[in-house]
């Protein structure tokens, strides 16, 4: 996972698709609006993309890195009230912005729970 990537960036975890929903934008609720996306998260950051296409293009260009997720301080929970669908968790970022991420396959959601959880134990303990 990863491989080849890494003389740009410190690439932790990627390589799948998975669904998307914002639905609080610092603390105001928005409208639930699901998408797929590729999904990169490097060190404290959660990068979402289209394509992973984008992402390979992005980094080639120097300031072309979309702004990403800080997740410094985030809260990681499994939801079922949430959603109507299944194997959805959420993420709630320190300024109250809120994602729920979701796959069909409960292997490829629970790989990147941890990878996420991970992720904030790293930030919070160092
Ligand atoms: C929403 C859409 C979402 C659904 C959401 C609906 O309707 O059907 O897929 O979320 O449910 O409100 P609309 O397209 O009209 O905005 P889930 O698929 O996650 O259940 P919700 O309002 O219960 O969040």
């Amino acid at each position: 996972v990863g491989q080849g990537l890494q003389q740009f960036q410190p690439v932790d975890f990627q390589g799948e698709y998975l669904n998307k929903a914002k639905i609080s934008d610092g603390g105001k609720k928005l409208r639930k609006n699901w998408t797929t996306c590729w999904v990169v998260l490097c060190s404290n950051e959660l990068h979402f993309y289209k394509e992973q296409k984008q992402e390979e293009l992005a980094k080639l260009k120097p300031g072309g890195k979309t702004d990403g997720v800080d997740l410094c301080d985030a809260v990681i929970e499994w939801t079922t009230e949430k959603s109507s669908r299944k194997n959805v968790f959420q993420i709630t970022t320190r300024s109250g912005d809120e994602f729920l991420l979701q796959s069909d396959d409960y292997a490829t959601i629970s790989k990147w729970h941890d990878a996420i959880k991970r992720a904030v134990g790293r930030l919070s303990s160092g």
